[in-house]
């Protein structure tokens, strides 16, 4: 079963260190170096957890886990925490190391602050999913929201399993009006309350008007139930991603300086498609630093 090699405590130390100097926006050269590589040429798929807060989605991490972990994977997850200073977050990350087991040395989980009000990846994050796929088959992202492509996520991301509540019809209007992508995978949790049922009809009847034959599955992480389909279908969809990675890498530059610079930000750069992203968007970064900074020098 436990092919995979054990993550040693030297190397789980280098990652930390690695995620750390990200999440503090200043990473080495090298760090982004390795998780262009990984970006590239790694085998770890990158699975992105998006839904409202409280659906379910730590709970549903811990339920993968385990999943995984009996298929012999390695899994490391990065949860996005919203609300979280830089440095917090201790909490959530707690909840699904919990389920992982701390002693598991194939399961790795480490929470970061989004540093936006609405989760947002920050390029930071972006780099830090891609690094730690380098030493694990299944990296899961948590993210808050609904898996637009604002959020990066669906760019980073190999496959994106939207998560939805039963009865909650936030994401459904917003898949109705086109005013969400659909995701590769969607997700009804808590499939063990009454109103899962009336949901899944519902969402069914809304992909098929939209024309789309992304899987639907029920899961309750609670009573373990669904756990094995949602992997597969999210592995299926996965490996398929996984291919689309370079044309990918130029969404993931522009959410970045979305993210820090604006929309005007995006358009300063002109953009090419690049097989190193993570590099790409950091000097881009700098150098809209930089503009930025002597403008305002300029303007004194
Ligand atoms: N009935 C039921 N409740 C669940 C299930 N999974 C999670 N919950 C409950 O839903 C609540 C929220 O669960 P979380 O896993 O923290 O949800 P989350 O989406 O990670 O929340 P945030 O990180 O705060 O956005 C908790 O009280 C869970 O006990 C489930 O399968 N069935
Ligand atoms: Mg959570």
């Amino acid at each position: 079963m436990d092919a995979a090699a054990q993550i040693s405590g030297a190397a789980r130390l280098k990652l930390a260190q690695r995620l750390s100097a990200l999440e503090a926006q200043a990473p080495s050269p090298a760090i982004l170096e390795a998780a262009d590589a990984a970006w590239i040429e790694g085998e770890g798929l990158i699975i992105g957890l998006t839904g409202p807060p409280g659906v379910g989605k730590s709970t549903l991490i811990g339920g993968l886990i385990t999943t995984y972990r009996a298929r012999g994977l390695r899994v490391g997850v990065l949860a996005i925490d919203p609300s979280s200073q830089v440095g917090g977050g201790a909490l959530l990350g707690d909840r699904i190391r919990l389920t992982g087991g701390p002693r598991d040395g194939h399961v790795f989980v480490r929470s970061m602050a989004a540093r936006d009000r609405l989760g947002g990846l920050s390029p930071g994050a972006a780099a830090a999913a891609a690094l730690m796929s380098a030493d694990f088959d299944r990296v899961i992202v948590e993210t808050v929201g609904t898996g637009q492509s604002e959020t990066a996520i669906a760019d980073l991301a190999d496959c994106v399993a939207a998560c939805l509540q039963p009865g909650g019809g936030d994401a459904l209007q917003f898949l109705k009006a086109g005013l969400m992508e659909i995701p590769q995978v969607l997700a009804i949790l808590k499939a063990d309350l009454p109103a899962a049922i009336a949901t899944d009809t519902e969402l069914r009847a809304a992909l098929n008007a939209l024309g789309s034959r992304a899987p639907i599955e029920l899961v309750s992480a609670e009573r373990g139930e669904g756990l094995a389909a949602l992997a597969n279908s999210v592995d299926t969809e996965a490996l398929a991603g996984r291919t689309r990675r370079a044309q990918r890498g130029t969404g993931l530059i522009q959410a970045g300086l979305r993210h820090s610079f604006g929309r005007e930000g995006a358009q300063a750069i002109p953009m090419s498609q690049s097989d190193a992203p993570f590099v790409a968007l950091h000097n881009a970064l700098e150098s809209l630093r930089e503009r930025f900074l002597s403008s305002r020098l300029e303007g004194r």
